[in-house]
């Protein structure tokens, strides 16, 4: 059987999420109060929108609709601005080698990720020719723990779900991989992440035998 890789993004590929901190702490500045790094994880994986939801709830503020859509913007441009200046050294330690392990081998790779700004990104840090498909904020209409995103990508893999191999970072994301049926690992923490098929640090930890394993058992 056809197997394939779906990467996530932001905490799995590249670090942005400090990029969306700073960016989010600017706006709740600007509006008069305070955002934590630890308030900041409730933001990883979710969409823009409801991370502006969230952000006014900590602040307990009331938008109307016209500065709610005015705060999107100008939390995005802030965060256009970091990204411009990412270049390939922000790359995650040992995403290289597992992109290049699996591109040798011919498998099929996807990225499934929330952003909107996902592709600009990869372009950034010269990663865009390993992916076979980009799936992204932009292609979805429901943000994870839906499988939607994943779904979509294994559709454009030409791959079952069921034999999918999925990178990420986030509660949600994991989620969204499982109830996807694919195998979901962990990148982080792995408390956090428990209900992770398999879980690690990061690429590091991965070893092309682990990757190998996985692939026999996979394709069965
Ligand atoms: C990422 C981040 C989230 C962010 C979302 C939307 O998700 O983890 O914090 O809110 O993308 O990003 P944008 O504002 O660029 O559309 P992922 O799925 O790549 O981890
Ligand atoms: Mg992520």
């Amino acid at each position: 059987k056809k197997v394939g890789f779906i990467f996530d993004l932001d905490g799995v590929i590249v670090d942005t999420a400090k990029y969306h901190y700073l960016a989010w702490r600017k706006l709740a500045n600007e509006l008069g109060f305070e955002f934590s790094k630890e308030q900041n994880e409730l933001f990883k994986g979710v969409s823009r929108k409801r991370c502006l939801e969230i952000l006014l709830d900590i602040g307990k503020i009331k938008a109307t609709q016209e500065q709610f859509d005015t705060w999107m913007i100008d939390k995005n441009v802030d965060y256009l601005a970091y990204i411009e200046k990412m270049d390939a050294k922000e790359i995650l330690p040992d995403v290289p080698r597992v992109l290049e392990y699996l591109k040798k081998k011919n498998i099929p790779i996807a990225l499934g990720s929330a952003s909107k700004n996902a592709r600009p990104i990869l372009e950034k840090v010269n990663l865009v020719s390993y992916f076979d498909s980009i799936v992204d904020g932009n292609s979805v209409t429901k943000a994870k723990p839906d499988p939607e995103v994943f779904l979509i990508a294994a559709n454009n893999l030409g791959v079952n779900a069921s034999s999918c191999i999925v990178f990420e970072d986030a509660v949600a994301g994991i989620q969204a991989a499982n109830s996807a049926k694919m195998t979901s690992i962990g990148i982080g923490d792995s408390d956090i992440l428990d209900e992770a098929s398999y879980n690690f640090k990061d690429f590091t930890e991965i070893s092309d035998s682990f990757l190998e394993s996985l692939l026999s058992k996979k394709s069965k």
